[in-house]
């Protein structure tokens, strides 16, 4: 529906960012954290890039605090540092790093800042890989359980909304890439078993907030990629359903229905996966009912048909930010993705498509009926200061504007949103490419090559964030032009 006027929306809508702890904090070997195994991905894996300096959050926070509260923030989506609260995973208790927690939620508290935490966003204490096999041995299930137990006791009294495993869809679809598979012999195999440990993680971690949290809200974080069948062929739509079905539909499904979809049952059955469930399981599962679904939400896809004699092709990131490195995978007899000429794509080929938004949360409210946050979205870009000592991001608020438009008419169209936490606040390491892909509405001074002073410079999208904050909304136009001059 087209509507007459802006959207608006809800009074007591929460704005801000996100981040997570081993792309912002730094300071890795301070404050007594454990080493976890995504310091190694980012020592030693081209081009991820070392984060043991980050943005040096862990250092600036209460700087950068303070600039949240300046652009008129009413909430921060982070994550905690297992390794920073139990540094070897399963042992004693880093007094240090909850002192560091405290304090940061204290002083979002204080400048009236809604904390929003995630439980676990990629940073497994190594000593749990070294010791087990981390994500691939359910001994990790009492392991998180006592972690997620101990987050809710120490910091429940001021944190109220808890997110559980930040993109478990993507670890497993993406495993290769966020280094879940280290270790593991047949990964294609295996993956749903893991993901089945996940999965009790997950439902570990609602149990505990809902037992220990009064008032606690809890959920879980897909990342997710829209899609859309390639054309008006019913075999491109049944593909589409396909995707759909195989990189977020199983996990929505499961988090909110607490068990395994009939789709997902009958595909383990064709292609012989073995979750290993076990007696008692789906007793916990059943427990963990969620209170909302927070969304990661960045691109849309686009499926097609993939007949079952077709060659397979393995999906291939894009990982320098030249255009056209983006590899589209084929699964014989499911679905291939396929290039949207409709659309257009950053530097990273992600596809640029605010409607996608507004496609997603229906969908969603759809098939689920729970209130949504989005917290996570925003603009990857090769950037540095320029020669007046600023940077001019007139394509992240042309991206910003129009996407966040787009929420705002999901929100007319009837869908409850509670937050909108884009990434991110300030620059910090990209997952797949350190700071040379920049996402913030800050700019830290540093690069992947050299450590420079690490100074906090404005950018222009922070100006305007702040004004669509201030008018809630309403700053926001019908579509932006790009515009140096704005
Ligand atoms: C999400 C992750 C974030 C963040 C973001 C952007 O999937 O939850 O941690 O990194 O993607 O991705 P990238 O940094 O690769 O551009």
């Amino acid at each position: 529906m087209y509507y007459k006027n802006k959207p608006t929306f809800p009074e007591n809508f929460l704005w801000g960012a996100s981040s997570s702890a081993w792309q912002v904090e730094g300071a890795t070997t301070e404050g007594g954290r454990g080493p976890a195994t995504i310091d190694l991905n980012s020592q030693t894996k081209k081009p991820f890039t070392d984060n043991s300096i980050a943005a040096d959050h862990y250092h600036h926070y209460k700087e950068d605090v303070a600039l949240m509260k300046e652009a008129g923030f009413s909430s921060y989506r982070f994550s905690i540092s297992w390794s920073r609260i139990i540094p070897d995973g399963d042992g004693e208790i880093n007094q240090e790093g909850l002192d560091f927690y405290h304090n940061l939620i204290d002083e979002l508290v204080k400048n009236n800042i809604t904390p929003i935490v995630t439980m676990y966003h990629y940073d497994l204490p190594l000593a749990l890989f070294e010791k087990y096999g981390g994500w691939n041995n359910r001994q990790i299930i009492d392991d998180f359980d006592r972690y997620a137990r101990l987050l809710c006791t120490e910091f429940g009294d001021k944190v109220k909304y808890w997110i559980t495993l930040n993109e478990q869809n993507m670890q497993i679809v993406y495993g290769d890439w966020l280094g879940l598979d280290k270790g593991v012999d047949n990964w294609e195999k295996e993956k749903y078993r893991i993901n089945h440990i996940m999965n009790l993680c997950h439902a570990k971690a609602v149990i505990a907030v809902h037992e220990l949290v009064e008032n606690g809200q809890v959920g879980p974080v897909p990342g997710y990629v829209p899609i859309y069948p390639n054309s008006g062929n019913p075999k491109d739509q049944i593909a589409a359903m396909n995707a759909e079905e195989l990189t977020e539909k199983m996990w929505l499904d499961f988090y909110v229905h607490l068990e395994y979809s009939p789709f997902i049952l009958r595909y383990f059955k064709e292609y012989d996966i073995d979750i290993d469930m076990r007696d008692g399981d789906l007793a916990i599962i059943k427990q963990a009912k969620i209170d909302f679904i927070a969304l990661n939400c960045y691109r849309s896809n686009v499926a097609a048909d993939c007949p079952l004699d077709d060659k397979s092709v393995k999906l291939e990131l894009n990982k320098n930010g030249e255009k056209g490195n983006f590899v589209y995978p084929k699964f014989p007899g499911l679905y291939q993705l396929m290039p949207n000429n409709y659309v257009e794509t950053t530097d990273w080929d992600w596809e640029i498509d605010p409607i996608a938004l507004r496609y997603m949360l229906r969908y969603v409210w759809d098939h689920y009926q729970l209130p949504m946050m989005i917290v996570e979205n925003g603009f990857g870009a090769h950037e540095s200061l320029g020669d007046d000592g600023k940077v001019h991001d007139d394509y992240r608020i042309k991206f910003l504007n129009d996407q966040i438009y787009q929420i705002g008419l999901a929100i007319e169209d009837g869908c409850p949103v509670l937050s909108y936490n884009l990434w991110s606040f300030t620059d910090l390491l990209s997952t797949g490419n350190g700071m040379a892909k920049r996402y913030g509405l800050v700019y830290i001074n540093t690069t992947d090559e050299d450590v420079l002073d690490l100074r906090r410079v404005k950018k222009d999208s922070f100006e305007w964030y702040k004004q669509v904050i201030a008018t809630n909304g309403q700053h926001l136009e019908n579509q932006k032009k790009k515009n140096k001059n704005q």
